[in-house]
């Protein structure tokens, strides 16, 4: 998958996706990722990329001409252009299996009040949040974005790190884990775990799973 981001922090980039899971990928050529500074779009000395609200109000929004630009020259063919912003659509793993089938996504960042509402209309084929609160630019949720829908590309992650019972973890919080050793500072591991009664095993996690969803999460219940 080809991801291209438009951020006015590209420098925020470096360090999270050169980690881990999301490293492998890219070195394995299965995630083509490639940061754009908006800035390298404007004309002016100041290269701006804000101006004020026409109507007043507080703040400033994201201007439409270095976005315009910017995205006329990254998109291609098959790109589906996503915005980044406190008011699109709720994120979610479902979310994140979907774009995993995409070839090609350009994320757009962008931060004070948000974007002129143009954009939207005329460039985003779709508009994403991460959840309901807000942070000071859209660099940390296409991060999140970028990495929830990279460990779902086919090859990218090991038979040890799939998670082999997705069906499950759709509706329901996971079950308590536990390692070595079976006693810890007084605190012991579930005798069932160590029965070796795999039926039991599986029903204990079952009612856990429950359980637990029940307590910290009834919504998913429902
Ligand atoms: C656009 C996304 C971008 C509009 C971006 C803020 C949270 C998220 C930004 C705004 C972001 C999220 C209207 C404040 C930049 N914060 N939840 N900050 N407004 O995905």
């Amino acid at each position: 998958m080809k991801i291209d981001v438009l951020t006015l922090f590209p420098a925020m980039f470096a360090g999270p996706l050169d980690e881990s899971i999301i490293k492998r990928a890219r070195k394995k050529g299965l995630l083509d990722l490639k940061v754009h500074d908006l800035r390298d779009w404007t004309h002016d000395r100041h290269r701006t990329v804000d101006d004020r609200p026409f109507g007043g109000g507080p703040g400033m929004l994201m201007k439409p001409e270095p976005i315009f630009e910017a995205v006329e020259s990254l998109r291609r063919e098959k790109t589906k252009v996503i915005l980044l912003s406190p008011g699109g659509r709720k994120f979610s793993q479902q979310i994140a299996r979907e774009l995993a089938e995409q070839t090609d996504m350009l994320l757009v960042t962008g931060h004070y009040e948000g974007f002129d509402e143009r954009v939207r209309q005329a460039l985003a084929d779709d508009e994403l949040s991460i959840g309901d609160y807000v942070v000071t630019n859209g660099a940390l949720p296409a991060m999140v974005i970028i990495d929830a829908v990279t460990r779902l590309l086919p090859g990218v992650l090991g038979d040890d790190e799939s998670s082999l019972d997705e069906s499950f973890s759709r509706d329901l919080l996971e079950y308590p884990h536990y390692t070595r050793p079976a006693e810890f500072r007084g605190m012991k591991v579930p005798e069932v775990l160590l029965s070796g009664n795999h039926a039991e095993i599986a029903k204990w996690r079952a009612e856990q799973a429950r359980l637990r969803t029940k307590e910290k999460r009834p919504d998913l219940l429902k």
